[in-house]
C-alpha cells in the first residue's frame, strides 16, 4: 500500500493526533514540516487546506483534511489495531470527546492558555494575562468532563486506546506546562493517571515536538 503523507509541524497538536494514529496502528508515513508559527501559513499548505489550519494529508491520490476525518481513515484504511470502539455507546463517547476537543477544549486551551502563558512568551512576547484568565473557567470545564467521562476506566472510551485519547494527549502535554494546569488537575486523579499512562506510549515519545 502507498505509503501517506501528513503535511504539518511537529508542534501542532492536530498534526501529532494524526500521527498517534499512524504511529499507534503502525503505519510508515512521511511528515511535511509546514512551519507557520511568525511567518503565517505558507501558500502551499493554504492550497492543501483552504481555511489555513494544519495538518493536511494524502494517501493514495486521496487529499484530505480536518484531522478527526484523517484520523479515521487512518484507523479504516490500514492493517493494526483498531482505534475506534465497535460498541455504539462507546463509539459515541469517542465522537463526543473529539468534538468537544474542537469546539471547546483546544480554542481555550491551546489557544488562549498555552498561547498566551508559554508560546507568546517564547517568541519574545508578554502574556495577556485576561486572556489567560477568561478561559481559566472554561479550561476547568473541559477537564472536570474529561475526569467525569473517564471515571475509573484505563482510557477516556473504556478499557482500550481510541482516538478520543489520541486527540487530548497532545493538548495535555502543553497543559501540564502550565502553571494553571496544577490547580486545574489537582482533584482529578483519573485524568492524572491517565496523562501518566498516555505520556509513556512509544507512540508519544516518537511525536514529541522540538519546540523552543
Ligand atoms: N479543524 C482543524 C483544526 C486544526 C487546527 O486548528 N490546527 C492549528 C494547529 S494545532 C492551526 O492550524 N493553527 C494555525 C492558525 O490558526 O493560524 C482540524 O481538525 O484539523
Amino acid at each position: 500500500m502507498a505509503k501517506p503523507t501528513l503535511y504539518g509541524p511537529g508542534y501542532s497538536t492536530y498534526t501529532r493526533a494524526a500521527r498517534l494514529a499512524m504511529e499507534e496502528k503502525g503505519v510508515d508515513y512521511d511528515l511535511v514540516e509546514v512551519d507557520f508559527i511568525g511567518g503565517g501559513m505558507p501558500e502551499e499548505q493554504l492550497a492543501r487546506q483552504p481555511f489555513g489550519k494544519v495538518p493536511a494529508f494524502e494517501h493514495d491520490g486521496l487529499m484530505l483534511y480536518e484531522t478527526s476525518a484523517i484520523a479515521r481513515y487512518i484507523d479504516e484504511a490500514f492493517e493494526g489495531p483498531s482505534l475506534q470502539p465497535s460498541d455504539p455507546a462507546q463509539r459515541a463517547r469517542m465522537t463526543q470527546i473529539i468534538s468537544i476537543i474542537d469546539s471547546y477544549t483546544y480554542p481555550r486551551t491551546v489557544g488562549d492558555l498555552v498561547v498566551q502563558r508559554l508560546i507568546v512568551p517564547m517568541l519574545g512576547g508578554t502574556a495577556d494575562e485576561s486572556i489567560i484568565e477568561a478561559a481559566l473557567p472554561e479550561v476547568d470545564k473541559s477537564m472536570r468532563e474529561l475526569e467525569r467521562m473517564l471515571g475509573d476506566q484505563e482510557f477516556l472510551t473504556g478499557n482500550s486506546l481510541s482516538l478520543a485519547d489520541l486527540c487530548v494527549a497532545p493538548i495535555f502535554a502543553y497543559f501540564v506546562n502550565t502553571p494553571e494546569s496544577k490547580d486545574i488537575l489537582e482533584d482529578k486523579a483519573s485524568l492524572n493517571a491517565w496523562w501518566q499512562r498516555m505520556a509513556s506510549r512509544d507512540s508519544m515519545t516518537n511525536t514529541q515536538p522540538q519546540l523552543g
